[in-house]
């Protein structure tokens, strides 16, 4: 982002914080080779089919739990029948600081076990509708990365998928937690600005990669 415009760390509605440039460009990089290989395998990268034949944009590859409409499995059986890759350490490492940094709340940030992570890539013309994220039995906060183009994030309230929203900007390092009060907001993304995102700093040519960490509250007897 132009370092001269400066982006504090704004609240944008209560427990949903955005925190501009949080990760640096080695982690973005690391992050991008991680999503790189998981995208490969075991359970690929794909356009997950929605129950009434719609077929989202974004293309989506999931870590620890298998996210397909709307239920969690450790065995992708819409996919190719495999088990999602295990959630690393070092990823519930980094959701427990994105917490800390959100909230400054160190106790709750101790205490943050996400156990999945969807990994979505937007080519220029992929969009996310506007959605609750309530398929997870817990309401621990998700966090939430942004690698790549930048794009228009909606936020909007829990109770429709319309108006009100905030639009902001989700640029490339950006971190935004939804906890709280807003855990449940609808939220979307209405657009993404092919080309703005910066490959040497990245490591990816195009388009815009988001992440974001979860608490289930399942347990293997459930899978
Ligand atoms: O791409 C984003 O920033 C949002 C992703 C999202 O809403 C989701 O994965 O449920």
């Amino acid at each position: 982002m132009n370092a001269l415009i400066p982006r504090p760390t704004r609240e944008i509605a209560p427990g949903a914080v955005h925190v501009p440039d949080w990760l640096t460009p080695e982690e973005q990089r690391a992050l991008v080779t991680a999503c790189r290989a998981w995208a490969s395998g075991p359970v690929p990268i794909r356009h997950t089919t929605l129950p009434r034949g719609g077929v989202m944009s974004v293309r989506t590859v999931c870590v620890g739990w298998h996210w397909s409409p709307y239920t969690y499995t450790r065995v992708a059986g819409d996919v190719n029948g495999r088990r999602v890759a295990a959630f690393p350490d070092w990823m519930v490492r980094l959701g427990r600081r994105a917490l800390l940094a959100a909230y400054g709340d160190e106790s709750a940030a101790a205490a943050y076990t996400p156990d999945t992570a969807l990994i979505n890539f937007y080519d220029g013309q992929a969009r996310m509708g506007m959605h609750q994220d309530k398929d997870e039995r817990s309401a621990a906060p998700v966090v939430s990365l942004s690698i790549g183009d930048s794009c228009v994030f909606r936020v909007g309230n829990t109770e429709t998928r319309t108006r009100p929203y905030t639009d902001i900007e989700l640029a490339s390092g950006d971190l935004f937690v939804f906890g709280g009060p807003s855990r449940y907001i609808h939220h979307g993304v209405p657009r993404v600005h092919e080309g703005t995102g910066d490959p040497a700093a990245t490591g990816m040519a195009g388009g815009r990669l988001n992440i974001t960490m979860r608490v289930t509250g399942l347990t293997d007897t459930e899978s």
